[in-house]
C-alpha cells in the first residue's frame, strides 16, 4: 500500500517529515534523516547572519515534554546554502526554514534560498527570540503580508509555521492562505518557562522557552482540528508525535502530513519507518485505500 502524499505541488514519498530544530544544520545530518525514512526534511531556521544562540541550559527535560531555549543557533545564510547544495545533490526532499525580524529580511532570505530547496517554511512562531519576528505569527494581517511578500520572491511552495494559539488559529491560518501559502505547519512550540526555586529565578537565559513533546500534542492537535474546518490548503501536523497512533490522530484531525522532532531524542531515527509501517497497517485493517481518505475523518459526525 502506498502512503505517498501531496501537499499542493509537493509530493512526498510518505507523510513523515523531520521538524525544524533538530539535526537540521548540516548536510550530513539532513541526508542521514532522509535516508532513515523521512518523506522530507526541514532545516533548522536560518537567519541572514550566523547566530550562536543562547548560553546553556538550552533544554529542560520536564519528563512530560521539553522546554528549549536554543535562541536560533545557525551558521547563517551563506553557510547553509553550501550545505543545501550537498543535500540537493542527493535528491533529498528539503524544506528550508527561515526566520527574520522583519518582512524585508524574510524577503531577502526567500530570494536567496528559493533555488536550493523544494519548499520554504516560514517560521513565524519562534517563542524564544526577542524582537518582531516572534510577534508576526500572532497577528493575522502580519501573517498575511509576510506570507505574500515571501510568496512573491519564491519559486517554490511557501509553508507557514504558526504558534499553538488555539483561539486564534483559524484567523492565522486563513491569513497565511490568503497570503499565498501552499500549506501550514501546526504548530511550533508553545511559549513556556521554568523557575528555579533555589535561585528564585527563571532558569532560561531568554526567560521563555518553547514547550515541545508530549505536553504539546493536545494543543497542536486542537489547532489542526480547528484550522481544518476553515482552510482549503493542506495542514502539516507537528507537536508531540511519538507513535503511529499519534500520527493517525493528527491525520484524523485534518493533517495531510506530520512532522517529528522531540521524539527523535528518545526513539531515535527509526521512528520515521516505524510510524509509516503503523499507518499502513492501520489503513489495511480499516479497509482504507489511500491515506487521503483518512484526512479529517474525525470531523464527520
Ligand atoms: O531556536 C529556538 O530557540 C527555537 C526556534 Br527558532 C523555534 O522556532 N522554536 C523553538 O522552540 N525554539
Amino acid at each position: 500500500m502506498s502512503i505517498n502524499v501531496s501537499l499542493g505541488a509537493l509530493s512526498l514519498r510518505n507523510p513523515t517529515i523531520l521538524a525544524s530544530g533538530i539535526l537540521g544544520t548540516t548536510a550530513s545530518s539532513l541526508i542521514r534523516v532522509y535516508k532513515s525514512g523521512a518523506g522530507a526534511v526541514v532545516s533548522k531556521s536560518i537567519s541572514i547572519n550566523p547566530n550562536e544562540g543562547y548560553k546553556t541550559p538550552v533544554l529542560i527535560d520536564l519528563g512530560y515534554g521539553y522546554i528549549n531555549s536554543m535562541g536560533l543557533p545557525n551558521p547563517g545564510l551563506d553557510e547553509m546554502i553550501v550545505e543545501f547544495k550537498v543535500v540537493k545533490s542527493k535528491k533529498v526532499k528539503l524544506f528550508g526554514s527561515i526566520f527574520a525580524s522583519d518582512i524585508d529580511e524574510f524577503k531577502y532570505l526567500a530570494s536567496k534560498l528559493t533555488d536550493y530547496v523544494d519548499a520554504l517554511e516560514l517560521n513565524l512562531s519562534c517563542p524564544t527570540k526577542m524582537g518582531v519576528g516572534l510577534e508576526i505569527g500572532k497577528i493575522p494581517w502580519m501573517v498575511e503580508e509576510t506570507t505574500r511578500e515571501v510568496y512573491k520572491k519564491s519559486k517554490v511552495p511557501v509553508i507557514v509555521k504558526l504558534p499553538p494559539l488555539v483561539t486564534l488559529i483559524d484567523e492565522l491560518t486563513l491569513a497565511a492562505e490568503d497570503g499565498g501559502a501552499s500549506a501550514v505547519t501546526l504548530t511550533n512550540t508553545a511559549k513556556a518557562m521554568k523557575i528555579d526555586v533555589f535561585s528564585k529565578k527563571p532558569i532560561l537565559q531568554g526567560v521563555y522557552g518553547g514547550l515541545s513533546g508530549k505536553a504539546l500534542k493536545p494543543l497542536s492537535l486542537a489547532c489542526v482540528f480547528k484550522a481544518y474546518e476553515v482552510l482549503s490548503i493542506p495542514i502539516i501536523g507537528c507537536g508531540g508525535i511519538y507513535s503511529w497512533e499519534d500520527a493517525v490522530e493528527y491525520i484524523l484531525a485534518g493533517a495531510k502530513a506530520i512532522q517529528i522532532g522531540s521524539a527523535i531524542v528518545s526513539e531515535g531515527l527509526g521512528i520515521f519507518k516505524k510510524i509509516c509501517i503503523g499507518i499502513k497497517k492501520y489503513l489495511e485493517e480499516n479497509n482504507i485505500d489511500k491515506i487521503n481518505d483518512l484526512v479529517g475523518l474525525a470531523h464527520r459526525r
